[in-house]
């Protein structure tokens, strides 16, 4: 099949699944043509059967602001034209859904026929999408997709709770590659970081309001108090400059690291011990699953998508939105004794294999054999 991704390039869950979606769609023999406005973070581009293509952004001095979505909607009419596309797949509805429509729309004009699928990914419904200057095209472009996808029970629910939507949602969880077993660090990298005897937690994110870093700080510091422990914090954003304050003023900066974008996160991943994800709202938390995949368990809150990743009491344990308390007391559950430690790491593992790219690829693989059929007739 010859594939086209449309996506954010960025460290976001919703670009990270859409890059390795294409990455193992390629490696099965499928041809794979990413579009986007720049080199998604995740893509080895020097792999075959992966082509990229860039949308350029024109500057006018007219333009206030970017027509992204037209130059995007022209560049999928280009590529699919083409490269001779049988079949696109959008990755976050805004504005990734109403420029697929509007160059399916253009194509038919020329006797051109493109099925295109739609995958929520969280934000574009939960935060952004439920806003009511977005709601009539998101509800218009999904209703008019020809196939959509959530990556969650949850955001599904969410979709339907918030938007006139008929379109049947089918669910397909993200996915990961998983480690046989937990990894074995290296002691002298790992004295980079803490000493022998210190637990290192680790937060990772796009440091949104949404990620309440605040409360990883809150946590880390009563956990703190309880165990020779160190943080790691990894990703940047909008709450960076909040949680350097609150380091400082809860006198924890010698115990809390900053270690900022990395583009391989399991390098890092697999010298935790705790991985911590109390955010406002999150439809999957593709970042705990990540930590899980290599025996991190996880302290997250309840919301959205997560429970149905994380399991309370055994990959970890789960609290309502905000309480810090409640957090801290699970996470020094989960460290204070080694041996109740490497079975929440054995658990961890197990059950991010509920998620492994060979159980979850051949869903998307099936769905787009079905939405082929379906619009040949
Ligand atoms: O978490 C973010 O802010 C980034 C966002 C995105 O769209 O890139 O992540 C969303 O999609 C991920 C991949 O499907 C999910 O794992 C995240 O839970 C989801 N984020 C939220 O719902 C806040």
């Amino acid at each position: 099949m010859k594939v086209g991704i449309v996506l954010y390039p960025t460290f976001g869950g919703s670009g990270v699944v859409a890059t390795e979606l294409g990455n193992e769609l390629a490696k099965k023999g499928h041809e794979v043509h990413f579009i986007t406005y720049k080199e998604p973070v995740r893509l080895n581009m020097f792999q075959k059967n992966i082509y990229y293509h860039e949308v350029s952004l024109t500057d006018y001095p007219l333009f206030e602001f970017q027509p992204y979505e037209t130059l995007l909607a022209s560049k999928i009419v280009d590529v699919i034209k083409y490269e001779k596309l049988d079949l696109l797949h959008v990755h976050y509805a805004i504005p990734h859904a109403s420029a697929a429509y509007m160059a399916q729309q253009i194509l038919k004009a020329q006797d051109i026929k493109i099925p295109f699928i739609t995958t929520l990914h969280g934000t574009d419904i939960t935060l952004v999408g439920k806003d009511p200057s977005f709601e009539p095209v998101i509800t218009f472009c999904i209703n008019n997709s020809n196939a959509v996808t959530s990556v969650s029970e949850s955001l599904k629910k969410d979709t339907y709770a918030h938007f006139k939507v008929d379109k049947e949602i089918t669910v397909i969880p993200n996915f990961i590659h998983t480690v046989p077993q937990i990894p074995h660090v290296n002691p002298n990298v790992r004295r980079c970081y803490a000493q022998d005897d210190e637990r290192i937690l680790i937060h990772i994110s796009n440091f949104r309001k949404v990620k309440r870093i605040d409360d990883v700080m809150k946590i880390f510091d009563l956990v703190h108090k309880e165990i020779p422990s160190r943080l790691l914090l990894v990703g940047d954003g909008p709450e960076r400059a909040i949680a350097e304050k609150m380091c400082r003023d809860l006198d924890l900066c010698g115990s809390v690291r900053f270690v900022g974008k990395v583009r391989n996160t399991q390098e890092v991943l697999e010298f935790g011990d705790l991985f911590l994800l109390p955010s406002q709202t999150e439809s999957f938390g593709l970042a705990a699953l990540e930590a899980m995949a290599v025996g991190v368990p996880v302290v997250s809150s309840n919301t959205g998508g997560i429970p149905e990743v994380n399991i309370q009491g055994y990959s970890g344990y789960l609290s309502d939105v905000g309480n810090v308390e409640d957090m801290a007391k699970n996470a020094v559950k989960i460290l204070k004794d080694p041996k109740v430690l490497n079975q929440f790491k054995q658990n961890a593992l197990e059950r991010s294999k509920v998620f492994t790219f060979d159980k979850i690829i051949p869903k998307y693989e099936q769905l787009y054999k079905q939405v082929l059929s379906e619009s040949k007739n």
